[in-house]
């Protein structure tokens, strides 16, 4: 049987290691489907219900294993499906190589029926995006997208035109130059070491520091026991980007955890009070965290040359690998004998540990979401990959997930997108079947793409979806109040059953509103084969506080109540701290 320009495609995605396809099939794509088809022993596509769930798939599936991802969608609707997801892999620097339809190539911008150039729509998002012309070039694109892919560390594109797919591979038209079998599929990584005289000048800023921080962020993941070892030579806390947050385990001596409105407030307090900086693998976007410029000396290690300097003014930056970096950059490092700054800091960790035990071990009813988040995040296994999603959730993932060593952890950091939490769980059950994968998220985002748990069900997906229930968009609703002193307007949630949702969709679920009840129907869901949802019934007054609240952030507090927010001053009774109470 002879090749056509679809078998081309897919014969090299296998050659370039990929294993999986998440789509959704139309008839801009049947071409592609015919080969993934005959090619099913080596390639396995995975059916979503929503094209933006094949991309948060693929965009996950890169993210845990460093390999590329892979997704597809049809012509026109199938490919404005896939943008949300696309983004999310451009931010956060994933591989992703998304393939799209198109109609018959003869008929292209003429108004016909799902006439979308997604070449051109697609043009903000990806770092290499072509049309195949002819079956021919077919041949040559195809390894050139999975390389920039991986190479850039962001989104390819392909769209390939129905008419095209079918053609003869071996017939047709050719160019002179363009010689049979001139590209490779082999991808080569760089070395990723920075040079040496920058390797001493960055000594020279960190040995001569006094009070040395260090911020590490998605960039280290894979590096932690090095960063320790270079922690433990400048005596520096680790504070970590929520993307870092596997970097090291939440138990590491070095660690102060999370740092921004989610983070914790000693690591609030290191990077105030550094006098040097050391950022690892780190864009992290909330500039008004990190020291004043200028008030601390600091050295930049990133993949990227482009992104040194990009939020604080260092004064060296080592392009490289964050691990061979940390590497050749430790032997030039002066053990410090003076360790104050880290003792204070991990005496304050004391405290704040204290202060999140507190607020886990609520027994009130209606029940905190402090208290089920921190139940799931100490029964999940030592090889666990936990994922989360945009809102109140992302606070309580933060800072009542204990990362351990051998977790994985992400969510969607840069684009702060909602509903990618179930998606990043198919897409990475599919690459590590043998792992326990979580999902936490909140009842809106789920909401979003909750079709897909029958996706998990049709694939045999043992995935765990715990869904926080408050009824709101609760993030929106503490935003509305504390930045800009307005009471919540179109916030409130129509409740949804998603005990039943999950029956419909094949799988099951359980209900829990009583905290007496957490440990035990944690254990139950985590022990039940199969997808299984946990519906977390919680209370939608608590607020997810930053560790540090302004005197303006409580001011517009208090007008919010002012001007008519519901239960307002039960809130601030109950659930705010004294600050605001102070202010009504
Ligand atoms: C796709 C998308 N739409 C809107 C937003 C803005 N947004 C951020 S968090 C949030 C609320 C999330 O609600 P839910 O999933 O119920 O979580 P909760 O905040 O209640 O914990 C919204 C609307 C977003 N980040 N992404
Ligand atoms: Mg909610």
């Amino acid at each position: 049987m002879s090749r056509n320009a679809s078998d081309v495609l897919i014969e090299t995605l296998i050659d370039w290691g990929v294993d999986t396809v998440f789509g959704l099939p139309g008839d801009g794509i049947n071409g592609i489907m015919e080969s993934l088809r005959t090619h099913q022993d080596k390639i396995r596509f995975v059916q979503v219900r929503h094209e933006e769930s094949a991309a948060f798939a693929a965009t996950a599936y890169s993210k845990f294993t460093g390999r590329l991802g892979v997704c597809l969608a049809t012509s026109g609707p199938g490919g404005l499906h896939l943008i949300n997801g696309l983004y999310d892999a451009k931010l956060d620097g994933a591989s992703v190589l998304a393939i799209t339809g198109h109609h018959y190539s003869d008929l292209i911008d003429t108004n016909q029926q799902q006439d979308v150039d997604l070449t051109r729509v697609f043009e903000d998002v990806t770092v290499y995006n072509t049309r195949v012309m002819n079956a021919a070039h077919v041949a040559n694109v195809a390894p050139l997208a999975c390389r920039m892919a991986l190479a850039r560390r962001g989104v390819a594109h392909i769209c390939f035109p129905a008419d095209l797919q079918t053609l003869d591979a071996d017939s047709g038209p050719r160019s002179a130059s363009d010689v049979k079998g001139h590209t490779s599929d082999v991808y080569a990584a760089k070395a990723g070491l920075p040079a040496e005289a920058d390797l001493r000048r960055a000594a020279d800023v960190l040995n001569g520091g006094s009070r040395v921080a260090i911020l590490a962020g998605q960039g280290a993941l894979g590096a932690g026991d090095v960063l320790e070892q270079v922690a433990d030579a400048l005596k520096a806390p680790i504070v970590k980007a929520l993307l870092g947050k596997g970097v090291v385990p939440d138990d590491s001596p070095y660690t102060t955890g999370g740092i921004g409105l989610l983070g914790t407030k000693p690591s609030e307090d290191v990077l105030n009070d550094c006098d040097t900086l050391l950022i690892v693998g780190s864009s992290f976007p909330y500039i008004e965290f990190y020291p004043k410029p200028g008030k601390a000396r600091a050295v930049q290690i990133d993949t990227d040359g482009a992104r040194i300097g990009l939020r604080y003014p260092v004064e060296v930056g080592l392009v490289g690998d964050a691990r061979r970096s940390l590497e050749v950059l430790l032997p030039h490092l002066r053990p410090r004998v003076e360790h104050g700054f880290l003792d204070d800091a991990q005496k304050a960790m004391k405290d704040w540990w204290r202060l999140i035990d507190e607020r886990e071990s609520s027994q009130d009813k209606p029940m905190k979401p402090q208290r089920i988040v921190a139940e799931v995040g100490r029964q999940l296994r030592d090889d666990a990959i936990v994922v989360s999603d945009s809102g109140t959730i992302t606070t309580w993932f933060a800072r009542h997930v204990q990362a351990r060593r051998g977790q994985q952890l992400s969510l969607s950091g840069n684009l702060a997108t909602m509903t990618c939490g179930l998606p990043y769980a198919i897409g990475a059950q599919v690459a590590y079947p043998e792992r326990q994968v979580v999902a936490i998220v909140g009842d809106g985002g789920f909401s979003m793409l909750m079709a897909d748990f029958a996706t998990a069900v049709k694939y045999e997906l043992p995935i765990k979806v715990v869904v926080i229930k408050n009824d709101y968009l609760g993030q929106i609703k503490w935003e509305q109040m504390v930045f800009l002193g307005n009471p919540e307007y179109g916030v409130e949630l129509q409740p949804i059953d998603f005990v039943k949702v999950a029956e419909a969709c094949g799988g099951s679920g359980i209900s829990i509103d009583d905290p007496v009840d957490c440990a035990r129907a944690v254990a139950e869901a985590f022990a039940r084969p199969g997808p299984v949802l946990i519906e977390a019934i919680v209370d939608p007054l608590e607020a997810p506080m930053p560790a540090t609240v302004t005197r303006e952030q409580a001011a517009h507090f208090a007008q919010s109540i002012l001007r008519g927010q519901p239960k307002g001053l039960e809130i601030a009774r109950h659930a705010l701290g004294d600050k605001i109470r102070e202010m009504v």
